[in-house]
């Protein structure tokens, strides 16, 4: 076999530069051709310095997750580093693209490194439920300070070539076409400099201040992920330790990690992500349509949500209402959203700028027929939806595609109403619009394959993580999501309490529980409107007016902070229906609540394989990761489900009463 790393001389500088598509990971065959390449350059008395390189779109984007959970070959990457940062000879990273995780830390143990002004450099292990395993917490802090280090290894975000520069990281920053000229050119500099800058060498100053105030303003967001604990810790060791005994101590942290479940549940997510993008049946000769301008039928909180993910990725987009004060608030809500994610120094001012520039207000229904989608985001009412598309029909260009936002509606009869059913897809986006990050991309029954890659695509070009969903009230995410609430309030009526099932959810690793998450969306979603017509416990709430936290009372009691608290009258509301119901009422334990609420999803994650409604088992788990809050480290219902093993799950499913999904075995335990 071929080797992916090849090296060439250039006037004394050996480039060792590797070719590995699809983002250079670096796999057994890669370690071992780099070292191969070390070796004849430190070896070669010709060669005065050694630049690493990457052929294709990035530098070494990290290990090679693959391999993970299986026997290790050598060398090591750990062993690699640790050679080129003995090294004789000046070595220098040439970074173009995404240098992560293991291609950072080699790039980290390289003496020099120069980057293009679009690469970014990161640490992301902790979101694979991993700390770095080759040296990224020892030899970061060395070189950047711990604040830094911490920020990068533990909450594992990625930083611009630009910032990586200012805080010395890297050593210089180049144009995108002249990184290997300019490596080139520093290697020629520095071949004869001694010492070598070596990174392992240099001191980590302590800083018990900057690790307590990291903990202290990442705590929300670090609780719970125990990879980003960890990585704390290895940082703190940094400061503590000899390097060797630190770099030890950060490698039986990983290999640790690495056994963990949680690593192996947060691993699954990475590739059922990209797994998803897949679409069963098409293959990668349907092209995308081309979509420069999109419009959005609705400015209410959906529209001007989903319009902002547009614009942020410079797209035009052109915001449709029927009435000039709608339309107003929605420009505002979207304006307000730029100007506080300015403030946040989420983008800069003149990033806000033109992305506002891009947006085209209107009330004439015409207008859209300039754009290339259409999206329709209004109230969810089949009339309603059915007119706008039959009105759509006859605005809108040829080859436009017509998305509905619906989240539940059959939207094969809403695209009946078009001649053009074929250009019809759902786009299900979530609320908060422009931050959650999940995208139902609901294929109909008449969907063109090329409308489907588009929508795909765009999905991708706007951030989002696409799973593709058939029709089906609900589609993937809602109709387990509906599963899970039935059964949260026939739970109320045995005699548990809101708080004490929203609790067992929290701690199961839930944002929040499936009450506190009613009150957010609003208890009357759905709802008939007729306070005289009392059936459920539901209906009884918003006869009262009990909407949820826009009332400042739902299934909690809110205060002026909107802080929950129990709510009294909710107790003796649950009281009354039990009475009325003759329901007696007994102490539910918490595992109960568990195996009611989230098992009863898995098993509708079953129907919904065997109906073909999704593609596959993990598109269920991103859709619930992404969509709804569950915990990564517990890899999506369906992942956990595997865990918990079917015999369990079955036998629980029939004590409760619930038919057992007639392929549930195969999903749960087919390989
Ligand atoms: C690590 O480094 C541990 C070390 O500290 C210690 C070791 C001792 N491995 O995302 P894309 C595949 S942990 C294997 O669609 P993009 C991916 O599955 C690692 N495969 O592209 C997909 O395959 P397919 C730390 C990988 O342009 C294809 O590449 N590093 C890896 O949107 C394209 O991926 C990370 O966590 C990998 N490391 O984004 C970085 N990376 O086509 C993880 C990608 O068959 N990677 N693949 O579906 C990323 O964040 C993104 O892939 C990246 C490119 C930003 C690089």
């Amino acid at each position: 076999m071929t080797s992916p790393v090849t090296v060439s001389t250039h006037n004394g500088v050996l480039i060792v530069s590797c070719d590995s598509p699809p983002v250079n990971a670096l796999g057994a065959g890669v370690r071992a051709g780099l070292l191969e390449g070390l070796t004849l350059g430190l070896d070669d008395p010709g060669v005065e310095a050694i630049i690493f390189a990457c052929a294709g779109r990035t530098f070494f984007a990290g290990a090679d997750i693959a391999e993970f959970g299986k026997p290790m070959k050598t060398p090591s990457l750990s062993d690699l580093v640790v050679c080129i940062d003995n090294a004789h000879k000046p070595v220098i990273a040439a970074i173009h693209g995404t240098a992560l995780g293991g291609g950072c830390e080699l790039a980290l143990a390289c003496h020099y490194r120069v980057a293009t002004r679009s690469a970014k450099i990161g640490l992301p292990e902790v979101r694979l439920g991993l700390v770095p395993g080759a040296g990224g917490t020892q030899r970061l802090p060395r070189l950047v300070g711990i604040a830094m280090a911490l920020e990068m290894a533990a909450l594992g975000e990625p930083m611009s070539a630009a910032r990586a520069k200012d805080i010395g990281l890297v050593d210089a920053v180049t144009a995108d076409g002249a990184l290997v000229e300019h490596a080139l050119g520093l290697a020629r500099t520095v071949a004869r400099q001694r010492p070598l800058p070596r990174v392992s060498e240099q001191r980590v100053v302590p800083d018990p201040e900057a690790i307590a105030q990291f903990r202290h303003t990442h705590a929300r967001r670090i609780a719970g992920l125990h990879a980003s604990t960890m990585a704390i810790t290895c940082i703190e060791k940094a400061a503590e330790l000899p390097f060797a005994e630190g770099l030890a101590f950060e490698r039986a942290t990983f290999m640790r990690l690495m056994a963990d479940p949680r690593s192996a549940a947060q691993r699954h997510v990475f590739f059922a992500e990209r797994q998803a993008a897949r679409i069963d049946g098409i293959g990668s000769d349907i092209a995308a349509r081309s979509v420069e301008r999109v419009g959005i039928i609705g400015a209410g909180t959906m529209g001007s949500g989903i319009a902002i993910n547009f614009l942020s990725a410079g797209l035009a987009v052109t915001l449709l209402e029927t009435s000039a004060d709608a339309l107003k608030r929605g420009q505002e809500q979207i304006a307000n959203t730029f100007s506080s994610n300015v403030a946040k120094g989420r983008m800069t001012a003149r990033q806000a700028e033109q992305a506002l520039a891009l947006l085209d207000v209107k009330l004439d229904f015409d207008a859209l027929g300039a754009c290339d989608l259409v999206i329709e985001a209004v109230f969810e009412n089949m009339n309603i939806k059915k007119d706008i598309f039959a009105r759509l029909d006859h605005v809108a260009r040829e080859g436009a595609i017509l998305a509905s936002n619906t989240s539940y509606l059959d939207l094969d009869e809403i695209a009946a109403t078009t001649s053009r059913p074929s250009d019809v897809v759902g786009l299900h986006f979530f609320s908060p619009a422009h931050i959650m990050k999940l995208l139902e991309v609901v294929r109909g029954n008449c969907t063109a394959p090329d409308v489907l890659v588009t929508a795909m695509a765009l999905a991708r070009r706007i951030g989002k993580v696409a799973v593709v969903a058939g029709v089906t009230p609900g589609f993937i995410g809602n109709r387990l999501l509906r599963c899970r609430q039935n059964e949260a309030m026939n739970l109320l009526l045995e005699g548990a309490t809101p708080e004490q099932i929203d609790c067992v959810h929290r701690n199961f690793g839930m944002p929040m529980g499936p009450f506190q998450m009613t009150d957010l969306a609003g208890v009357d979603i759905g709802w008939h409107r007729d306070p005289a017509r009392v059936e459920t416990i539901r209906e009884a709430l918003c006869a009262e007016g009990r909407w949820g936290q826009k009332t400042g009372a739902g299934f909690y009691d809110y205060d002026e902070r909107r802080k929950p608290h129990p709510s009294p009258r909710v107790a003796e509301i649950l009281q009354e229906f039990r009475k009325k119901r003759k329901s007696s009422e007994r102490a539910i334990s918490d595992d109960e609540i568990l195996a009611r609420t989230l098992f009863p999803m898995v098993n509708e994650g079953a129907l919904l394989l065997l109906e073909g409604k999704a593609q596959r088992a993990s598109d269920i788990d991103v859709a619930w990761v992404y969509g709804y809050g569950w915990p990564a480290w517990r890899g999506g219902p369906m992942f956990w489900a595997r865990e918990q093993g079917f015999e369990k799950i079955a036998a629980a499913l029939e004590m409760y009463g619930f038919v057992v999904a007639p392929n549930l075995r195969d999903v749960l335990e087919t390989p």
